[in-house]
C-alpha cells in the first residue's frame, strides 16, 4: 500500500478527483487546507490501483448528513458545506468513500469530546470538593457503599451549615433510611394470600418453607396452606407436600395457573396462603406468561419479587424491570450472607418503589429469614463497605458528580 495526495480547490473536487481515479473504496487518511487548495491523502491499494476506476458518482450525492459540519469545523467548507440544506440526508449505498471519511471524523469528535467532558468533569470534581468538603466526603463514601449516583446526590445534597462529618453521615444514614421502604412483619403476623415469584433459584421455596414454619410457630398449622404452583421443576409438588406433612399444614398442587382462582376460592378459610411459583427464566415471555397467569386472581393476592441480594445491581435492575408487569407489592431480599456490597440492591429498590418484607441470610429454616427494617438495611450496606474496604475511583467520583452535583446556597 502507499499513499497519494490531491489536491482541487474544494473539497467536492478534490473528492471527485480521488473517486475517479481510485474508485468508490479509496480510504481516505487525511484532509487539510494548503494555499488556499484543499489537500486530501489516500491509501491507494497498489494492486486495485491498477484496476479500472469505477464509473464516477455525482460529488453531491456523496456528501453524507452532518459532512459539511465536519468540513466546516475543519477550515475546509466549501461547495458542499455551503449546499448544507440540500446535503443528503444519509450516504446513499455505493458511496463508501464519503461514508468512511465522515465516519472517522466522527470517531475522532467522539473521542476528543469524551476527553474533554473527562477533564471538565475532574475540574469540577475538584473544585466541588475545595467548596463542599462534606458533601464530596459524603458521595464518596455513599459510592463505596454501592448507592447509585442518583441516590447519593438527593442524599448529599441540602446538608444543613455548621455539620461535622459525623453528623452528616448521620444525617446521611437517616435520609437513606427514609428512602428504604419496608412492610413490617404483616404476613406472619396477619396472613394474606401470597404468590412469591422470582428468577430461577433465588430462594423462592426457601422463604415460603420459612414464611410458613414462622407463621406456624405464631399461630398454628390450621390456617395455613400451602400452594405449589411450580410444574416445571422436577420435585417442586413434593417439596411443598413435605413441608405440608413435616408442619401439619394443607398443601395444594395445580399444574396450571388457570387453576388458581378456583382453588383460591375453596382456600378462604385459610388466614395464610402461600404460592410458590415456578423460576422464571431470562427470558421476557415467561414473566408475561406469568403475569396473564395471574391476573385473573391480581386483586385478591399479594405479588412477592424474591431477589438476591448478591446479584450485581445491574443485573438486579434488570429483573426488577422484567417483574414490572407483574406490579410486585413487594420483595423479599435473599443471601444478604453472600453480599458483598448492598448499596446498589438498595438504589433498584428505592427507584421501583417496592417496600422489602423479609430479608434472608443463610440457608437455615426458619432462623435466617427476619422481617426487614429500613436502618438495619442501610447500615448492613454501611458495614459491608466498611469490611470489603470498598474504594470509590477518583475518575469515577468526577465522571458521576462533576459537573452535574450542585450544592445548595
Ligand atoms: N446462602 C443462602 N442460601 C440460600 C438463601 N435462601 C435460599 N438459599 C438456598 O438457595 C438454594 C435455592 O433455593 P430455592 O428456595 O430452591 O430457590 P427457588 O427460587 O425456589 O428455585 P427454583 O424453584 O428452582 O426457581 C437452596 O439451596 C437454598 O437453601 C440465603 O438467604 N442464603
Ligand atoms: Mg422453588
Amino acid at each position: 500500500m502507499k499513499m497519494k495526495r490531491y489536491t482541487a480547490p474544494d473539497m467536492r473536487q478534490a473528492l471527485k478527483r480521488v473517486r475517479e481515479e481510485q474508485g468508490a473504496d479509496a480510504v481516505i487518511l487525511s484532509s487539510r487546507r494548503v494555499d488556499g487548495r484543499v489537500e486530501i491523502t489516500v491509501a491507494v491499494d497498489e494492486d486495485a490501483a491498477q484496476s479500472p476506476p469505477e464509473p464516477a458518482v455525482a460529488a453531491e450525492g456523496v456528501v453524507p448528513a452532518g459532512f459539511e459540519a465536519l468540513l466546516a469545523a475543519r477550515g475546509l467548507a466549501g461547495d458542499a458545506a455551503r449546499g448544507a440544506a440540500s446535503a443528503v440526508a444519509a450516504p446513499p449505498p455505493g458511496a463508501p468513500l464519503a461514508a468512511q471519511a465522515s465516519d472517522a471524523v466522527n470517531g475522532e469528535l467522539k473521542t476528543l469530546r469524551r476527553m474533554l467532558e473527562t477533564q471538565l468533569a475532574a475540574l469540577a470534581w475538584n473544585d466541588l470538593t475545595r467548596r463542599a468538603p462534606l458533601a464530596t466526603e459524603l458521595l464518596r463514601e455513599l459510592t463505596e457503599i454501592g448507592f447509585a449516583a442518583d441516590v447519593a446526590a438527593q442524599v448529599a445534597d441540602r446538608l444543613p451549615q455548621g455539620l461535622d462529618f459525623t453528623g452528616a453521615r448521620r444525617l446521611a444514614i437517616a435520609r437513606l433510611a427514609d428512602r428504604v421502604q419496608v412492610t413490617g412483619d404483616r404476613w406472619c403476623e396477619h396472613g394474606g394470600v401470597v404468590a412469591l415469584v422470582g428468577a430461577s433459584g433465588v430462594g423462592k421455596s426457601a422463604a415460603i418453607a420459612r414464611l410458613a414454619a414462622g407463621w406456624v410457630m405464631r399461630h398454628g398449622p390450621q390456617s395455613l396452606a400451602l400452594v405449589s404452583a411450580d410444574a416445571q421443576r422436577f420435585g417442586a409438588h413434593e417439596q411443598t407436600a413435605r413441608l405440608g406433612r413435616l408442619l401439619g399444614a394443607a398443601t395444594f398442587r395445580i399444574d396450571e395457573l388457570s387453576e388458581l382462582p378456583a382453588l383460591l376460592g375453596r382456600l378462604g378459610d385459610h388466614r395464610f396462603v402461600l404460592v410458590d411459583t415456578a423460576g422464571v427464566g431470562p427470558r421476557e415471555a415467561s414473566v408475561a406468561t406469568l403475569a396473564t397467569g395471574l391476573q385473573p386472581v391480581r386483586a385478591r393476592l399479594e405479588v412477592a419479587l424474591v431477589l438476591a441480594a448478591s446479584a450485581q445491581a445491574g443485573t438486579l435492575g434488570e429483573t426488577v424491570g422484567r417483574f414490572a408487569p407483574l406490579r410486585p407489592d413487594a420483595c423479599v431480599l435473599t443471601r444478604l450472607d453472600e453480599t458483598a456490597s448492598l448499596g446498589g440492591a438498595l438504589s433498584v429498590l428505592m427507584r421501583a418503589a417496592i417496600p422489602v418484607a423479609y430479608v434472608s441470610e443463610g440457608p437455615g429454616i426458619p432462623d435466617d429469614l427476619r422481617p426487614a427494617r429500613a436502618l438495619d438495611l442501610v447500615c448492613t450496606a454501611v458495614q459491608l463497605a466498611e469490611r470489603h474496604g470498598a474504594v470509590a475511583d477518583e475518575d469515577l467520583l468526577a465522571r458521576r458528580f462533576g459537573g452535574s452535583f450542585h450544592v445548595a446556597s
